[in-house]
């Protein structure tokens, strides 16, 4: 094994023994203080019974208009939706984090970040991160669960949460996403015979819910109707990541994007083990990579 150095550079005990019990405490630390989650735990305790949670008006105005601008501009390179499932009248924009900065403040939200942890009793890595807007005409989404991927027997730990920041008001007429509360615990992949909720809600406000939950976007009918979000994924770190950031992110934008992100997209190590590069985590390589090219040029 490399004999790397801290930033400190005294010898870091993750490279000396990654099964060490400090090893494995400094890979799965948690984001967000204890303090952080203490508070929101009557939201973790809702995700937890019902499958989601709402959490009004998170975005400043400002702030929330260059999003949108920012969705517009990649929904202008992105075709409608190519099957029933993405949407004929749907922008589907896959991998949002990979076109630009602007929603890296969504992703590493510490009020969803601190649900998520306080939920999975763990830190999440980002799983998905895509564009989702539907206009006037398209159809509503057959419901359906985000965890049908991962073919793991039940009872079993949640695996994925979904936060879906809405950049535009969501009514029940302009595809306002659907759901059907409390069947993220349902072992059976039969789907439910409820009816669906409607996730009304604010432009600025975000739906956070278990990928198990059975849900799907809406249809919608209103005139000149437009529903922008960002969806972003989180998963379990020991599960594979539906965007595949390794390839579709340079190295520069992540060693740029500060450590909490580059966590989320998996440059961390899990468990000691999972994701090394020659025995040490991927942001060590990038490191080293990037400053022997500075030095080369
Ligand atoms: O757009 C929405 O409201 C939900 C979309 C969804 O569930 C999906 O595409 O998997």
């Amino acid at each position: 094994m490399r004999d790397s150095k801290s930033d400190s550079g005294t010898r870091d005990i993750r490279y000396t023994d990654p099964f060490s019990a400090e090893a494995v405490r400094l890979a799965q630390k948690f984001i967000t203080s204890a303090a952080e989650r203490q508070a929101l735990e009557n939201e973790i305790e809702q995700l937890s019974e019902q499958g989601f949670v709402i959490l009004p008006n998170q975005i400043d105005g400002a702030v929330l208009e260059s999003m949108r601008d920012a969705l517009n501009r990649i929904n202008d390179q992105t075709p409608k939706g190519r099957v029933e499932f993405e949407g004929y009248q749907t922008h589907r924009a896959y991998g949002v984090v990979c076109k630009t900065e602007v929603f890296d403040e969504l992703i590493m939200n510490r009020t969803v970040l601190a649900i998520i942890e306080g939920y999975f009793d763990e830190t999440p890595q980002l799983s998905a991160s895509m564009g989702m807007t539907l206009y006037q005409g398209q159809k509503a989404q057959p419901l359906h669960r985000d965890t049908g991927h991962y073919r793991l027997p039940w009872p079993r730990p949640p695996l994925e949460v979904n936060a879906i920041w809405a950049f535009d008001d969501f009514h029940e007429d302009n595809g306002a996403t659907r759901y059907i509360p409390g069947s993220h615990l349902n072992p059976t992949e039969t789907r439910p015979s409820e009816k669906p909720m409607i996730a009304q809600m604010s432009a600025g406000s975000v739906l956070i819910y278990d990928g198990a939950l059975w849900h799907g976007a809406g249809g919608s009918v209103a005139e000149g109707a437009r529903r922008r979000c960002i969806n972003n994924i989180y998963a379990r770190q020991w599960l594979r990541q539906q965007d595949n950031v390794y390839l579709s992110l340079t190295p520069e934008r992540v060693l740029k994007s500060g450590t909490i992100m580059q966590r989320l997209l998996g440059y961390w190590v899990y468990g000691s083990t999972l994701g090394v590069v020659d025995g040490e985590p991927p942001i060590s390589m990038l490191k080293q990579a990037y400053a022997s090219k500075e030095n080369s040029d």
